[in-house]
């Protein structure tokens, strides 16, 4: 077992109290925490003043999810949900770190603070230097922070010795100037968040639909006669989310929630643009609930689609849509092969359902023409994670419910920018009809070997094949999986640089050198040589459009994100023939390049300045299918869970509270599950429980067992929950130790951080 170190967030209780589950989200209560966040963080007069230009079309991008904005008319002061509140609270935080903050406390110091105390410290105001044994960062000066790093990067013996990683916020322009660098350096090697998030989703739609992005736009909300929301906490995690399914409600649809938990967003909705609505019972959502086990998903959706093709051969031509079949699909021969092969009966066992309840959902499905299927991590997250959404695929393309109004793909992104990162290049392997372009614009020969992703990049950094690491945003020592194996990956490097705006964890668990340097947050004001700057990111839904902050920077020793790649660019690379510094200057010059390389960004300068942006193309939209295998919608056999648990063992999942943006813990509260001021816990089955001797609040140990590897993490309270038997739930990122770096999903690699098995001792 790997030493325990402080890598991981402090083992220390907060003070638990537990209180009972909401029956609605939203609401006035919502209202109030928003306020609350923003009245702490950043006064309420400056925070009323943000909030005014929070997703307007004059204003800035949520720095929160990627949730897209009303095409339509937007809500004065009201275009934000309580968590996109508190996302932009925090960054807009009154509270600073200076040089002096750092010469105060050593690294080791900050280390043993819990990750909610190191967020709350505020933001980094000064570039900063780690020199190699020395105990306290230091400033450094932009000039000499820039050469450290050239220096570091030029003495490697291969480009492929540095990695690269990029968080989902950083804006099209500044992703797109970052690849260029990285490319012209000399390696793809390019990780990203969305490695550990939507891989799986790319992977899947791009094998059978002929693109990695979801198909739906917000209106088709309005015109669907289904919604199927799966593995996903929208109450939670992209709150505006509820106003689309409360339309498509107020319009006749019905909505399908297949979740081991109830979440209480997608149980019932108060609306939060209609206080006279708050006190009321609000509006029920879900129709159906399918409570699953986790990982329980494909053997469900089998059991739907065996129902489906029963319905079919019982009454001829009412189920199926035949002249889509025919026209459009490939494969649906060997789709009904091996529906052939399994039997309802061993199927049923797998998802904790009973078979009545299934057969309700599936009498729903067959009787809608246009449905639209949502999901997130629920499904992403596991070893047989690609297999999941492929079989979504599968009913779609069985109902011809793609590629017309009110029906499609709807994979919910995370972070606000990580679709548009993609899009600018920001992938360990892109085509090489992307990098043809790049070279015909640039003048230079780019790498065509693949990079490392996130879990090759940790592999890589701890066998000492990679010795530099470079973080444009996020967390990674939090983020990624195994945390003591990553943080030794890490400890290795010759040298780790964090561009961020706060302080993290990963500045603390650091390689032999160090650097952070801070960057201007969405609200700041973006001033260059040639003026004022705008910048443009890509929602959830493919609409491109701009993003402005008229906040006064919070330190004016901060450069935007554009301005340190054109920095570290200029100092590192002695042969290229692209002028960075000419490019920051001016970001339409950055946009003219995208343009020229990209398609789908004509006349990107002048059509992002058009309020409300523009939808880049999407051919499933206009029922078009360019898969490489078949140029057709591929229909796909498709494995259900493998997992065999002996007895006395659970699966984790491990998820996000109310109170958090992945790494960066807002507060120590789960409202709407009830729980308040401690992170530190475990949901579980009661009669589990009961079996295990184990009572409310008992505190417990965890050992994750893989391949006869075993991980532990220790001390989280039982709570008793309504999960399935087997199943239970911890929260990310303090659970994150447990998950075992080679447990991946398969095609995607990405990490099964829903699917962890464990053992629980009581202590
Ligand atoms: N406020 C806030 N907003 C966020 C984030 C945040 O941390 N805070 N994070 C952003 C990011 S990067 C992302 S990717 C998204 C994440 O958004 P979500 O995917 O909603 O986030 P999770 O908390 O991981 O929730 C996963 C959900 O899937 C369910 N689930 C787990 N395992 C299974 C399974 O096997 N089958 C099914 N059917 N369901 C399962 C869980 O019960 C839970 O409801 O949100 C984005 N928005
Ligand atoms: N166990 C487990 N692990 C998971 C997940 C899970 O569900 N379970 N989810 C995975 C998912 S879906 C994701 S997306 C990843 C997230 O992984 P990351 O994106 O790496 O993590 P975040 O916590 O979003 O990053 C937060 C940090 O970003 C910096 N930051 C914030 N805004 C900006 C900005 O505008 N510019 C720059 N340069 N920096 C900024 C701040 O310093 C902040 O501390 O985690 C993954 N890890
Ligand atoms: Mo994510």
């Amino acid at each position: 077992m790997i030493k325990k170190t402080n890598a991981q967030p402090p083992e220390k209780l907060t003070g638990i109290k537990l209180q009972k589950i909401p029956k609605s989200a939203v609401g006035a209560k919502a209202i109030a925490s928003a306020l609350n966040h923003i009245k702490n963080e950043v006064g309420i007069i400056k925070g009323i003043g943000l909030l005014k230009n929070l997703n307007q079309k004059d204003g800035f991008d949520c720095p929160g999810c990627a949730w897209p904005d009303p095409d339509e008319k937007r809500a004065f002061l009201a275009e934000y949900c309580e968590n996109g509140a508190k996302a932009v609270a925090e960054e807009a935080t009154k509270n600073k770190i200076s040089p002096m903050f750092f010469s105060t406390y050593s690294v080791k110091d900050l280390a043993e603070l819990s990750d909610f105390d190191i967020g709350k410290k505020g933001r980094i105001t000064h570039p900063v230097y780690l020199p190699e044994g020395a105990t306290h960062y230091k400033e450094i000066s932009w000039k000499d922070a820039f050469h450290l790093i050239s220096d570091e990067l030029n003495a490697l013996d291969s480009p492929d010795e540095a990695i690269f990683y990029t968080s989902g916020r950083t804006s099209n322009e500044a992703a797109f100037l970052y690849q260029l660098f990285v490319r012209q350096f000399g390696t793809n090697n390019l990780p990203d968040c969305s490695n550990m998030c939507h891989e799986s989703s790319g992977a899947a739609l791009t094998e059978t639909l002929g693109i990695g992005k979801g198909s739906v736009t917000l209106d088709d909300f309005k015109h669907t006669d289904l919604v199927i929301v799966m593995g996903q906490n929208p109450g939670t995690n992209h709150p505006r989310m509820l106003t689309a399914l409360s339309d498509a409600k107020k319009k006749g649809s019905k909505i399908i929630t297949i979740n081991p938990l109830p979440e209480v967003g997608l149980m019932n909705f108060k609306d939060p643009q209609n206080p006279l609505k708050w006190l009321g019972s609000g509006q029920d959502l879900t129709d159906v609930f399918l409570q699953v086990k986790i990982n329980g998903d494909v053997a469900l959706l089998k059991i739907i689609l065996k129902l489906m093709l029963k319905q079919e051969e019982d009454t001829p031509y009412a189920v199926f849509d035949y002249d889509f079949i025919a026209k459009k699909t490939a494969g649906i021969d060997a789709l009904l092969n091996d529906l052939e092969s399994y039997s309802i009966d061993d199927l049923v066992p797998q998802t904790g359902i009973s078979l009545e309840k299934i057969k309700e959902a599936a009498h729903v499905i067959i009787n809608s023409k246009k449905i639209i299927i949502c999901w997130a991590m629920g499904l992403t997250q596991h070893k047989n994670a690609v297999d999941n959404i492929r079989e979504i695929v599968n009913i779609l393309l069985l109902k011809g419910s793609i590629g017309k109004k009110g029906a499609g793909t709807c994979p919910v992104r995370g972070h606000s920018n990580v679709q548009g990162d993609r899009t600018m290049g920001i992938w360990e392997k892109m085509p090489d009809s992307f990098l043809d372009k790049l070279e015909a614009n640039f003048h230079f020969k780019a790498p065509r070997k693949h990079g490392f992703d996130v879990v090759n990049a940790i592999e890589a950094m701890h066998a000492k094949k990679a010795k530099v690491f470079f973080g444009m945003g996020g967390n990674f020592i939090s983020a990624t999986p195994d945390t003591e194996f990553t943080a030794e990956a890490l400890r290795g490097c010759n040298l780790t640089v964090h561009v961020s705006t706060k302080l993290n964890r990963s500045h603390l668990i650091h390689g032999k050198k160090a650097l952070i340097l801070p960057c201007l947050g969405r609200s700041e004001t973006d001033l260059q040589s040639t003026g004022e700057q705008f910048v443009s990111v890509e929602n959830s839904m493919g609409i491109v459009h701009k993003s402005q902050g008229h906040l006064e920077p919070c330190s004016e020793d901060i450069l935007s994100e554009a301005a340190i790649v054109g920095g570290l660019a200029t100092a590192t690379l002695k042969n290229s023939a692209t002028n960075y510094t000419e490019l920051v200057a001016n970001y339409d010059l950055i946009r003219d390049k995208i343009e020229a390389t990209i398609d789908g960004f004509d006349a990107y300068n002048k059509r992002v300045r058009i309020k409300g942006g523009f939808y880049l193309p999407n051919n499933n939209r206009e029922n078009k299918f360019d898969t490489s295998s078949t140029g057709k919608a591929n229909f796909s056999v498709n494995t259900p869970s493998e997992i065999e648990l002996e007895k006395n063992q659970f699966i984790m999942m491990t998820i996000r509270t109310h109170d958090q943006y992945n790494t960066t813990i807002y507060g120590l509260d789960d409202r709407y599950r009830g729980v308040l001021n401690e992170r530190r816990v475990i949901f579980m089955n009661a009669e589990d429980m009961k079996k295990m001797h184990l009572e409310k609040l008992d505190l417990v140990d965890l050992t994750s067992h893989f391949n006869g590897e075993e991980r532990e993490a220790t001390g989280f309270l039982a709570i008793p929950y309504n999960i399935p038997t087997q199943c239970t739930a911890t929260y990310f990122p303090e659970a994150n130790v447990l998950v075992p770096l080679k447990s991946t999903a398969t095609i995607s690699n990405t990490p099964t951080s829903k699917t962890v098995v464990i053992s629980i001792k009581k202590r």
